[in-house]
């Protein structure tokens, strides 16, 4: 079968030239989705070209993702990255994994024996934010079924968190140094957070390996950035047209990418500055930044945008209502509530430019999806922010009702439409029989999964949108939008 493995590759395509017979695998990432493939592994496979210590990945999916795992198995862990502008296109074939693994391909205990494996040194994730099973105060949430099942029987655990710390228990049984957990998913903090929710689970299994895993493994946090859109049968197709055959693995992306790491290894890093990684101090100022200005205004066109009938976050760019929308949002709203030094309305602007960017088609859908886990970081802080010092959130509390809407599972033109969402019970059975609009929008609120209590007690939180869910289901989500902008 003409493959990455047996094909050579058109001239035009990007690659290293290291020995691949030199990489030693000490990474194992868990979450071989779309935007580790586009990112980490990117950072990964340039850094290895210039440094002199080879490090390689093995890649892992624990729900979901079989055929990636399958297809990457077949092309001999070869795929490639296609980053495209409106004006740049180029193609660059990644090295640097050296295996693969999957629960239900090859067992549980063959995941955990490579993670027990003296040469690694670092476990990575993009698991997505529900993968940390926490509630929204970043807490480990011991109601969750994945958490339930790992207590009941930790030495076969199903969760993310729960592989972790067996892992983390067989290396310790077995005198093994520990590796450094390195999350990689759109959670401000998102080291403290796995940090928190590895250590309150191992507690629970064994406080012995609590205090171990407390005092002797390292959980960085990261900035990650990079937009790369779920492949689609158009996307697929490129690719092909660009190498002549399939890689079913190969991801198209934007050429825009950043990685801030804090840095705090216990068993030594990759070199990724060679990468233009920056390895800080303290994350959070950027993780704020990117998560609040970029995230939150992501969120902020998915689901208005969604509700005004644009399918890409371009077309709704392409739309001066909410392109002024979300310069407003950026500047006005989220810019205020983050202590960077950085010139954030240049910042905005190269947002906006990204977000422009027509060549990679990124769906609002695609954004909406799994917003009960995203809304907190995204808008919901920013809010109290403005409630402490008595500013105006016109636009914060647009996607907070924007996401009201959206969620009762109609399209602009009022067809059915799937919600993606971890908490959708708990939403359906929420908007169960609710009918005037501050029913439904009371009701929703009433989710402390997602809504902190404490915010809901404020009148002026409530009333806020209230006001923005009425505007939406009066004159619709363009009109309303708009609204934000008049005068401007
Ligand atoms: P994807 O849908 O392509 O991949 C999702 C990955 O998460 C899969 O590997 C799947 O196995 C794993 N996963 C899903 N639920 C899980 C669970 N409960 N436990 C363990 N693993 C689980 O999504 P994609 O694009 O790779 O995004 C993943 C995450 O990466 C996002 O949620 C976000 O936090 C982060 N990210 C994504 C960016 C993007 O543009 N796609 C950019 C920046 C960050
Ligand atoms: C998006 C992000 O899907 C989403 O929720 O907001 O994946 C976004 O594309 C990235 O964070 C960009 O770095």
């Amino acid at each position: 079968m003409t493959s990455l493995a047996t094909q050579a590759l058109p001239s035009q395509i990007l690659q290293t030239t290291y020995d691949r017979s030199e990489l030693k695998t000490r990474i194992v990432h868990l979450g071989f989705g779309a935007f580790h493939r586009g990112h980490m592994a990117l950072y990964n496979e340039l850094t290895n070209e210039t440094a002199a210590d080879k490090w390689g990945i093995c890649e892992v999916n624990l729900v979901g993702g079989e055929d990636a795992i399958e297809a990457l198995r077949q092309q001999d862990h070869l795929y490639t990255v296609t980053e495209k502008s409106d004006s740049s296109l180029s193609t660059r074939l990644i090295r640097c994994v050296t295996s693969s693994l999957h629960p239900t391909m090859d067992g549980m205990q063959a995941v955990l024996e490579a993670m027990c494996d003296e040469d690694i040194r670092i476990v990575s994730l993009t698991i997505t934010e529900k993968g940390y099973c926490s509630d929204a105060s970043g807490e480990l949430n011991f109601n969750n079924p994945f958490i339930q099942g790992d207590l009941e029987d930790p030495q076969n655990p199903k969760s993310a968190l729960g592989v972790i710390v067996e892992a983390l228990r067989l290396r310790r049984e077995r005198g093994l140094a520990p590796f450094s957990v390195l999350s990689c998913d759109n959670i401000p903090e998102n080291g403290h957070l796995i940090g928190n929710c590895v250590k309150a689970l191992s507690n629970r299994i064994d406080a012995e390996l609590g205090a171990w895993i407390a005092q002797n493994v390292s959980f960085p946090s990261t900035m990650v950035d990079r937009i790369v859109p779920a492949m689609t049968p158009e996307s697929h197709a490129e690719v092909t047209a660009i190498l002549g055959f399939e890689d079913p693995c190969g991801i198209v992306c934007e050429p825009f990418r950043q990685w801030v790491v804090e840095d705090n290894f216990v068993k030594g890093r990759p070199q990724w500055e060679q990468a233009d990684a920056m390895l800080v101090g303290d994350v959070l100022p950027y993780e704020e930044m990117k998560l609040r200005m970029l995230n939150g205004t992501h969120s902020f066109l998915a689901y208005s945008g969604f509700m005004a009938g644009h399918e890409t976050i371009s077309d709704c760019m392409a739309d001066e209502v909410f392109a002024k929308a979300a310069r407003k949002l950026m500047l006005e709203e989220q810019a205020p509530t983050l202590r960077v030094p950085d010139d954030l309305e240049k910042y905005a602007d190269l947002l906006l430019g990204r977000f422009a960017n027509t060549s990679i088609r990124h769906r609002t859908w695609q954004i909406a999806m799994d917003g009960s886990q995203k809304l907190p970081q995204r808008a919901l802080d920013s809010i109290r922010f403005h409630i402490s010092k008595g500013n105006s959130f016109v636009c914060l509390a647009t996607s907070v009702a924007a996401w009201m809407t959206y969620v009762q599972g109609k399209d602009s033109k009022g067809e059915a439409n799937e919600v993606v969402d971890p908490l959708l019970p708990e939403i359906q059975s929420a908007l169960e029989g609710k009918k005037t609009n501050d029913e439904v929008v009371d009701a929703l609120l009433s989710i402390n999964k997602i809504f902190y209590p404490e915010l809901v007690a404020q009148a002026v939180f409530v009333d806020a949108v209230k006001s923005a869910y009425g505007s939406i289901a009066e004159r619709g989500s363009r009109a309303h939008v708009q609204s934000l902008i008049a005068g401007e």
